[in-house]
């Protein structure tokens, strides 16, 4: 056990919408049922961007990004028994456990144990990890993976085979569980149904993987950049739509004029935009079709459609990291990538190192890069 504090980089959001800072900062040791992890590589995900903008209702400031890490347990508190120094870990914004009301009703995956505190940006005593310039910097996610050294929360440490370059499986701490969760544990896709994703980037294509792992019979791609159609095609997607090439007509209704009368499931993936929610519903076909709203819509917006979809037999849904339980689910995840029944390395456009965090977001913000590591 350590009790010194790490004096490290990390890359500091000290106020909305400002290029991050790379600062020298301390990082306290882990308080019991606690956890210090050395980051090894993490992702850029769209939500650090958006809480990053200032619009997230949870957004605190100064604050440590980052929620895709790949991670080696440098020391753990008092009380921790399920990780030890030199495990790998993918942090969890999900945590799991296995022990509140959440957990124990089997239905979500929802777990409630540190979740009030890790959305106000502090750990479970309700004090920070970080110091920089004397100042308290805020936890985020309960995962803060843009930083060399982190600290979560035992239940928040998904335990993986170290078989697997951390530079790859950080991203499972979010875009391809997120997707591919959607399909099998929150839909629960059937063989040789027919669906639909809208939105083909990183969450996207996990959903396009995970429909083709249940045996759809068809996965319909939309998206309104048709560069995106390429990697989907890879990934298995069978058809192609971009709404564009319908300026006249609403897509849902274009969807189900040339599919039989709708979709079996179908995915929201499209980066918060309410339209694409509604269209996303209304694809459905008629008595069953189901929609899984996947992606984070801005503080403030709200969807509609007429109760007539779902007195009609259609239903809305919506999941967060795929209701998969992270601690018991993402070690399967990576054996499978380990066996190559998992696609991880073909969502990684490059890689860049912690200095240049800000090109990273950038890219991101062109919405011509699925994912970029970086590699601390
Ligand atoms: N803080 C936002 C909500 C953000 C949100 O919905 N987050 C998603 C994960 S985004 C991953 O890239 C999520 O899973 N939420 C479930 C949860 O428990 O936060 C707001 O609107 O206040
Ligand atoms: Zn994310």
């Amino acid at each position: 056990k350590s009790a010194s504090p790490i004096t490290c980089k990390a890359a500091v959001a000290w106020e909305p919408k400002k290029p991050l800072s790379i600062e020298t900062i301390e990082v306290a040791p882990p308080k019991a049922g606690e956890v210090r992890l050395k980051v090894v590589s993490t992702g850029i995900c769209h939500t650090d961007l958006y809480t990053l903008s200032g619009q997230d209702a949870e957004g605190k400031f100064p604050c440590i990004f980052g929620h895709e890490g790949g991670c080696i347990v440098e020391s753990v508190g008092e009380g921790v028994t399920s990780v030890q120094p030199g495990d790998h870990v993918v942090p969890l914004y999900t945590a799991e456990c296995r022990k509140c009301k959440m957990c124990k009703s089997g239905k979500t995956n929802l777990c409630s144990s540190v979740r009030a505190t890790q959305g106000q940006g502090v750990m479970p005593d309700g004090t920070s990890r970080f110091t920089c310039k004397g100042q308290t910097v805020y936890h985020y996610m309960g995962t803060s993976t843009f930083s060399e050294y982190t600290v979560v929360s035992e239940v928040s440490c998904a335990k993986v085979s170290p078989e697997a370059s951390l530079e790859k499986v950080c991203l499972l701490g979010c875009g391809i569980p997120t997707g591919y969760g959607a399909v099998v544990n929150t839909a629960k896709v059937e063989e040789g149904s027919v669906i639909a994703v809208f939105g083909c980037g990183a969450i996207g294509l996990s959903v396009i993987q995970g429909a083709v792992a249940a045996k759809a019979s068809k996965i319909i791609a939309i998206d309104i950049n048709n560069d995106k159609f390429k990697l989907a095609k890879e990934f298995g997607a069978t058809d192609f739509i971009n709404p564009k090439d319908y300026p006249d007509k609403k897509i849902q209704d274009v969807i189900v004029e040339q599919f039989d009368g709708g979709v079996d499931y179908s995915f929201e993936a499209s980066g918060g935009n309410v339209e694409v929610m509604r269209s996303a519903l209304e694809c459905c076909h008629k008595g069953w079709g189901t929609s899984v709203i996947i992606s984070v819509a801005a503080a403030g917006q709200e969807i509609k459609t007429r109760p007539f979809q779902l007195v009609t037999g259609r239903v809305w849904k919506g999941s967060a990291f795929g209701g998969v339980k992270g601690r018991t689910e993402l070690p399967g995840y990576v054996e499978n990538y380990i066996k190559g029944n998992l696609k991880i390395d073909e969502y990684i456009n490059g890689t860049l190192t912690l200095e240049k965090i800000n090109e990273g977001v950038e890219a991101m913000h062109t919405g011509k890069i699925i994912r970029l590591v970086v590699n601390m």
